[in-house]
């Protein structure tokens, strides 16, 4: 079993779409082990994006993540660092494929509804930025035997 982190962004917040957005992870049948609203700093979005620092939109993404409050969530299950990517779609919502977040409720990159962590050595880095180990829980899922037969 993986842990991915998914950050609700202020585009989620704003449009009111966080329900349905949590709604797909579940349905999918990924266990939410870990979620809360947090305000982002600006130092903890430096790290968070250090790997586009050089880019031109640096300081616009970390601002749009600031716009408001945030939900970080850890999202548990097997290959669910990979599964969550692909729900989340491309990038850009233009050209994310319909079915996938992005792809059916984003126009624009930047304000592109979720952060999903890329791979495991990223989803342990991001997880242990966002969250302390006693807010990731470790519960019995009794749908579990169904979802994985
Ligand atoms: O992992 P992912 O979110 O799909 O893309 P990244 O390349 O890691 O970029 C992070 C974040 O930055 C992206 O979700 C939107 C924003 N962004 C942007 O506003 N403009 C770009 N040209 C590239 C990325
Ligand atoms: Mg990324």
């Amino acid at each position: 079993m993986e842990i991915t982190l998914v950050i609700l962004k202020p585009s989620a917040v704003q449009r009111g779409i966080m329900g349905e957005v949590i709604s797909r992870f579940e349905k999918k049948g990924i266990q939410i082990v870990g979620m809360k609203m947090v305000e982002l700093t600006d130092e903890i979005l430096s790290e968070h994006y250090s790997h586009l620092a050089e880019k031109s939109f640096f300081g616009r993404i970390k601002d749009a993540m600031r716009v408001s409050p945030v939900v970080v969530m850890a999202l548990k299950g097997l290959d669910v660092i990979n599964v969550v990517r692909k729900l989340a779609g491309v990038t850009n919502g233009r050209d994310a494929q319909p079915g996938t977040i992005r792809g059916d409720y984003s126009m624009s990159v930047q304000e592109n509804i979720i952060h999903a962590s890329d791979s495991p050595q990223s989803a342990e880095a991001e997880l242990k930025r966002f969250f302390s180990e006693n807010e990731i829980f470790n519960y019995s899922h009794h749908l579990l035997p169904y979802l994985y037969a």
